[in-house]
């Protein structure tokens, strides 16, 4: 069993993306468990086994809180730590070769308080993450080293192996889809305290995230599915040939 954290900047796919992998994973004849673990979703295109709603919702916090949006996210948050055991326990049981977490769309809530540490380190056995990238905001070569360190601290803070998924690549031509695999190295370098840092903070990521390839796929399409299961397969596979 393998519990997949999808996770990413809010809009970025990662709602559609848990359905739709989770979708093609059972299309491939693997048992799949969803879990949806934010307390904003509206409407959610899968049947969770569990769901964070049953506790709380940023609607209810709103409500009856009297709080705005953000206030109402966070206290969201604070129950939802509250009742991480709880959680854990309902999770426990599931038997399912992939057990695919939606995380909240705002990932800060996830990620930068103790909420995501917790619930990583109850989850027993395998987990892994997919941090999932909306090319559009990839644009200049700081923007990916951006989103390359996020990664890094999604590793750093939940301790769980990260995969880079760039979605929603079927809104992009081959020469887009080719740029944004090239190395970073190649890309055009930019001027003053941006460029600078670019170049120093290259030189650690590239010491630091290992031999990982970004995948590229689409959550409406299906494309990169396959690369995905295949690079889940390898984070574990100590004799995987990442170059
Ligand atoms: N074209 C395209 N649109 C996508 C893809 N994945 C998600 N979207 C759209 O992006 C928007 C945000 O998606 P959602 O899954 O709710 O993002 P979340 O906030 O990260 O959970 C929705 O309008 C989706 O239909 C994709 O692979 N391709
Ligand atoms: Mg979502």
């Amino acid at each position: 069993m393998l519990t997949l954290l999808v996770m990413g900047p809010a809009g970025s796919g990662k709602t559609s993306f848990s359905n739709s992998f989770g979708k093609w994973l059972e299309s491939e004849n693997y048992s799949v468990c969803y879990v949806n673990l934010d307390p904003g979703a509206e409407v959610l295109p899968f049947i969770p086994s569990f769901d964070v709603r049953e506790i709380v919702t940023t609607k209810a916090m709103m409500e009856q809180g009297g709080l705005g949006p953000n206030g109402a996210l966070i206290k969201a948050a604070e129950i939802i730590e509250e009742n991480i055991g709880q959680i854990l326990r309902k999770m426990k049981p599931f038997k399912a070769d992939y057990v695919i977490v939606d995380t909240p769309g705002q990932m800060e809530i996830f990620l930068f308080r103790k909420l995501g540490s917790i619930f990583c380190d109850g989850i027993e056995g395998r987990k892994a993450c997919a941090f999932i990238m909306d090319p559009s905001s990839l644009p200049k070569k700081s923007d990916v080293i951006a989103l390359k360190l996020l990664n890094l601290v999604i590793e750093l803070r939940l301790g769980v192996p990260s995969l880079e998924l760039i979605n929603k690549i079927d809104l992009f031509g081959n020469r887009e889809r080719a740029a944004f695999l090239e190395p970073l190295e190649y890309r055009q370098p930019e001027d003053g305290l941006r460029g600078e840092l670019t170049s120093s903070i290259l030189e650690t990521i590239s010491k630091l995230e290992k031999k990982k390839r970004a995948v590229l796929t689409s959550a409406i399409t299906g494309e990169g599915f396959r690369a995905v299961l295949s690079s889940l397969g390898e984070l574990f596979c100590s004799c995987g040939d990442l170059t």
